[in-house]
């Protein structure tokens, strides 16, 4: 099985990053590379390392990491939006979107040091500030919400694009005309399987706004900002990582700690209702009452204080958490759930990986272990699928995806301890 899984990454290895998939994703993304190198660290500490501090290169004087890093090799409209759609340019030539996606990339670092910390000591020292640089643009730019959380200004930046907890928000979003722009997801993936041609009209528009905008926080009008739990919950997470990598560098790691600590309340304090962790429409102000797979990924913080209750909401009715496949990325019991469409109620082997994380943090062995014989045996059986009916198992979307590869490494791994 986990072969199979590295020829994957072979297959979607660049010569220093690895696409998210050949035909659908064929750039380097933000968040598919930690993802990719937490598995690449089992097979080669060298590219794992290379993975990340590829991305790194395409890190903006700001301190922001955008979502992609385009690959000059490849055709510029093979993906939209393309280069020529973000004119983002780094004095060194290299082209990247403008937004940012979640920040688990401390994370990935930390992971990938502890699996040779004998040759990993120069990789945590190089990249150390930058992602100290990462989290200060976040934090400095992007609390608009006034309560100390992180906003994301596009959906694209969740991670879970076409999440129905951005349904009210986006509602208020002109979009781009119809003929302005050519997709070109739908040419690589089933149309039912992505999002609708309206709300990728409204993607489309946001992201020029902001662009027109010089990319400026302060100076772009957001018609979408939201405090998202899962982008939220992978800052912490990465908060913590980088108070483990300043003590190995013999840096303070006081200041990541209190300010992990300060995220955590934040967090609950705004975020948490009814049993789940909602997003907060920044504009509005109002909590969303849509419950996605993103309010159970403050699971992975540490001593998160409602964890039990956060745990009873994942084994009840709206996730079924073991009696599904993975776990579902929408409320099973919300009237517009749809098993299918992306991000609108299929599982995705990423946020499984999250949860059986965060499963384990909560020694709730039993849960985490079935959790992960059932990720081991999709993700063989579905092709290495990007995401799959959570009753059915039928795959959707891309085939021999990177990260469902990368992450069946990584649980794989846990058999040999
Ligand atoms: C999907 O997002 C891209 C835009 O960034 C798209 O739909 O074209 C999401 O699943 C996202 O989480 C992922 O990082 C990206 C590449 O795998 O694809």
């Amino acid at each position: 099985m986990t072969d199979n899984a590295v020829r994957v990454l072979e297959e979607n290895w660049t010569g220093h990053s690895t696409v998210p998939s050949r035909a659908l994703y064929p750039h380097q993304w933000s968040w598919d590379s930690a993802f990719i190198a937490i598995g690449l660290r089992h097979v080669s500490i060298g590219r794992a390392q290379t993975e990340l501090e590829s991305l790194l290169r395409a890190q903006w004087p700001d301190g922001r990491i955008p979502h992609i890093a385009f690959a000059p090799s490849v055709p510029r409209d093979a993906y939209f939006p393309g280069p020529d759609f973000w004119q983002a340019r780094l004095a060194d030539g290299t082209e990247t979107s403008g937004i940012v996606q979640p920040p688990i990339h401390a994370l990935a670092a930390w992971l990938t040091y502890q699996a040779d910390p004998s040759d990993s000591v120069g990789f945590l020292e190089r990249i150390y500030p930058r992602l100290v640089a990462w989290h200060g643009y976040l934090r400095d730019r992007r609390t608009f919400g006034g309560g100390g959380l992180v906003a994301i200004v596009h959906p694209w930046e969740s991670g879970m694009d076409n999440s129905p907890a951005w349904d009210l928000p986006l509602a208020r979003v002109s979009p781009a005309p119809a003929g302005s722009f050519t997709r070109r997801d739908t040419d690589h993936a089933a149309g039912a399987d992505r999002p609708t041609d309206l709300d990728y009209g409204r993607y489309v528009q946001l992201a020029a706004t902001y662009r027109d905008h010089g990319y400026g926080d302060r100076e772009t009008p957001h018609a979408f900002a939201v405090e998202d739990p899962c982008f939220n919950a992978l800052l912490i997470s990465s908060e913590h990582a980088l108070a483990e990598i300043a003590e190995v560098l013999g840096r303070d790691p006081e200041p990541h700690r209190r300010y992990a600590a300060a995220l955590t309340e934040a967090l609950v304090e705004r975020l948490f209702e009814d049993g789940i962790f909602r997003s907060r429409d920044v504009l509005s102000g109002d909590l969303i009452p849509s419950d996605t797979v993103a309010g159970l990924i403050p699971l992975v913080v540490p001593g998160l204080p409602v964890a039990d209750e956060l745990l009873a909401t994942a084994l009840g009715p709206r996730f079924r958490l073991g009696e599904t496949r993975l776990v579902p990325s929408y409320d099973l019991t919300a009237p517009d759930f749809d098993p299918g469409r992306y991000w609108r109620g299929p599982s995705w082997f990423n946020t499984a990986w999250l949860i059986h994380r965060g499963l384990i943090n909560l020694n709730q062995t039993g849960y985490a272990e079935a959790l992960r014989a059932d990720f081991l045996t999709l993700a063989e059986s579905t092709g290495y699928t990007e995401y799959l009916n959570p009753f059915t198992a039928t795959p959707h979307g891309a085939q021999n995806f990177s990260w469902t590869a990368a992450l069946t490494i990584d649980l794989k791994s846990y058999e040999r301890g």
